[in-house]
């Protein structure tokens, strides 16, 4: 007959010890990591306990999967790889402040090239992470050994400890439910993710969206452009027709000014500017102040993305990265058409970004890359050729190209970790708490100087007649990990809707013939495809676009960003909270329902495009329509 006692002899009691001390650590060190270096914002004490909470069923699910399938080793190469999951997630927080998703993990040539910064993300004192697989070692391995095989864990106890899993995430589950409902159709929120259902669940949840989004292009058909297509096609105001034509034939440089952002401009440090020549510059050309990036984990990639088929980027992997083999009907292709030679100018690494398999599918006639550009290590600094010498050898290649070109600058000196040699150091640094923050000011500074030598050469050049400049910052420089400092320089408390206003990026354009003007529109990325296209005057007959014309004063006023938060023309909408947008008081909640429900649709219609390449269907869909018409 069973009984306790005789089950509980003094074996098993030290399995159960062991088991218990095992998953007590992991469990212990995962809650310090997700409650310390992460930043998820817990609000109250039911989040921190669901943050407590949130490890145990991912630790009995790998644990149970690891004895399962190789007993006590089994045992301790979950907690390896689960230390090493951690980990490595920690690395990308720094360096991203997100988490990694599987597609970001196809990248990771790409990522490990970023590191001109991986010794800055690592930290001597991250060795006190991995202590605890030495303690598990030990109890695994070298605790009692003679006794060792009868009371190691048998497979079947794994089985039991990875069903127990599941009741436990159902609990986890229902308990973040009480803070946040529909928890797991916002795929696109991960830090909330992992703060109601824990890192490691996070990850399995991410393989689930993987495996869906793949079926999604099998599974796509040419019916499931119509709607977007129709809703795209409702929504496009009556074109005003401002400024329409105003650049008509001429040349276009647009430029990608690498992580900045618009509160640098304007503002000064230690009484000196940080942007002086742009400062001045912006007088004379059209200006917009409330112009946002939009990218996700893509970075710079993303905005190119957003800028040539004005949709939305991805909010997991870089679309240039996993639908690079797409077809679209990228800005470069158009302008191909109507007798531009497009190009893009970046002197760094062809492949990096895959940008010489996504520029093809954008259209782009040619890439001047790093081989292209005389490069020494005299001139050369960090992540590589300093911007002064990529803007001028650019400037003459502009030269001698044909005409009308449409050519896109990417800059590169201003990217994290925002080193200078010293000699290009132009301003002191600042005085913050955050030595990135303090160098970044150095950075943008040398940035304004490089520029100004270009604008300067520019304007003498016989390309100034008939030429624009479209001048327009990539993405944030300054991370949310330095909101602390960031409130010490601008001397506010940076709250949500700070730091939201903080992803303002300059705008600006530029050129003969433009008459200066402030813009206060409140738009995007996504609106530079119309824009500029309006003022080229080219007929652009592409439907599948979600920006509107930033020149179109009765333009529809609606910034969505990646991350389903919004900001129209009254308010800034963020993680379901409700600012006004000009004084930043919270206001109620209903005043931006609809915009939180406008993000959502919009972002969701981009995605499907995407994932379901339906832009190979345009030409039937098209056709098809026109018979309807026909027909009527
Ligand atoms: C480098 C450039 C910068 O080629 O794309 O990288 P990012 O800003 O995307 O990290
Ligand atoms: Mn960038």
């Amino acid at each position: 007959m069973f009984t306790f006692k005789k089950y509980m002899n003094k074996q098993t009691a030290m399995k159960l010890a062991i088991y218990a001390v095992i998953i007590g650590i992991f469990w212990i060190k995962m809650s310090y990591i997700q409650g310390n270096i992460f930043s998820l914002k817990v609000e109250n004490a039911n989040e921190a306990s669901i943050l407590a909470f949130n490890p145990l069923s991912s630790i009995f699910l790998i644990f149970g999967i690891g004895i399962l399938l190789g007993g006590r080793k089994g045992m301790f190469v979950s907690y390896i790889l689960g230390s090493i999951l951690l980990y490595v997630n920690i690395l990308f927080y720094r360096e991203y402040n997100d988490f990694i998703t599987i597609p970001m993990l196809n990248q990771v040539a790409n990522l490990a090239d970023l590191g001109g910064s991986i010794t800055t993300i690592l930290s001597p004192t991250d060795i006190f992470l991995f202590v605890d697989v030495l303690i598990a070692a030990f109890l695994l391995f070298y605790l009692n050994p003679e006794k060792l095989t009868q009371f190691m864990p048998k497979r079947r106890e794994g089985l039991i400890l990875a069903i127990v899993a599941i009741p436990l995430f159902i609990v986890n589950l229902q308990w973040a439910e009480t803070e946040r409902t529909d928890l797991l159709e916002r795929t696109f929120d991960r830090n909330m993710l992992v703060k109601y259902i824990g890192l490691i669940n996070y990850h399995v949840y991410d393989a689930v969206l993987q495996g869906k989004t793949e079926m999604t292009k099998t599974l796509a058909d040419s019916n499931e452009l119509v709607p977007v297509i129709n809703y795209l096609n409702e929504k496009k105001e009556e074109d005003s027709d401002r400024l329409e034509g105003v650049a008509e034939g001429k040349n276009v440089i647009a430029i990608s000014m690498e992580s900045t952002q618009t509160f640098v401009v304007d503002n000064t440090l230690h009484g000196e500017e940080l942007t002086p020549y742009f400062n001045d510059m912006k007088e004379e050309g059209i200006y917009f102040d409330n112009f946002y990036h939009q990218v996700k984990q893509g970075r710079t990639s993303d905005s190119e993305f957003l800028l040539a088929n004005s949709m939305y980027p991805l909010n997991r992997g870089a679309v240039f990265f996993t639908h690079s083999e797409n077809e679209y009907q990228g800005l470069p292709n158009l302008l191909s058409d109507n007798g531009y030679f497009t190009n893009v100018m970046h002197a760094n690494d062809k492949t990096f970004w895959n940008r010489n398999v996504m520029y093809d599918s954008l259209g782009y006639d040619d890439f001047f890359s790093k081989e292209d550009y005389e490069i020494t290590p005299e001139k050369s600094f960090g992540w590589g050729y300093l911007d002064e010498y990529f803007f001028l050898d650019s400037l003459d290649k502009m030269k001698q190209m044909d005409k009308p070109f449409y050519s896109k600058l990417i800059t590169l000196t201003n990217h994290y970790p925002f080193d200078l040699p010293e000699d290009k150091k132009l301003i002191e640094e600042g005085e913050t708490n955050s030595g990135t923050l303090n160098r970044y000011f150095q950075t943008i500074r040398y940035q304004d100087e490089a520029l100004k030598q270009l604008v300067e050469e520019f304007k003498q050049s016989n390309l100034y007649d008939n030429t624009i400049l479209v001048i327009y910052g990539d993405h944030f420089g300054i991370s949310e990990n330095h909101q602390k400092a960031m409130g010490q320089y601008l001397d506010k408390e940076i709250n949500d809707y700070e730091q939201f206003q903080l992803q303002r990026v300059p705008l600006l354009i530029y050129g003969k013939g433009i008459d200066a003007e402030k813009n206060h529109t409140v738009g995007g990325q996504v609106d530079l495809r119309p824009t500029l296209t309006n003022l080229l005057g080219i007929e652009d007959p592409n439907p599948v676009q979600f920006g509107h014309d930033l020149m179109d004063p009765e333009r529809r006023q609606l910034m969505i960003t990646r991350d389903g938060d919004f900001a129209n023309e009254d308010y800034v909408g963020i993680q379901g909270v409700c600012y006004d947008r000009e004084t930043g008081e919270e206001v109620e909640a209903d005043a931006c329902a609809e915009g939180f429900e406008k993000a959502q649709e919009e972002l969701e219609m981009s995605d499907e495009v995407i994932y379901g390449d339906l832009l190979r269907y345009l030409d039937e869909t098209q056709m098809l329509d026109e018979e309807a018409t026909t027909e009527e």
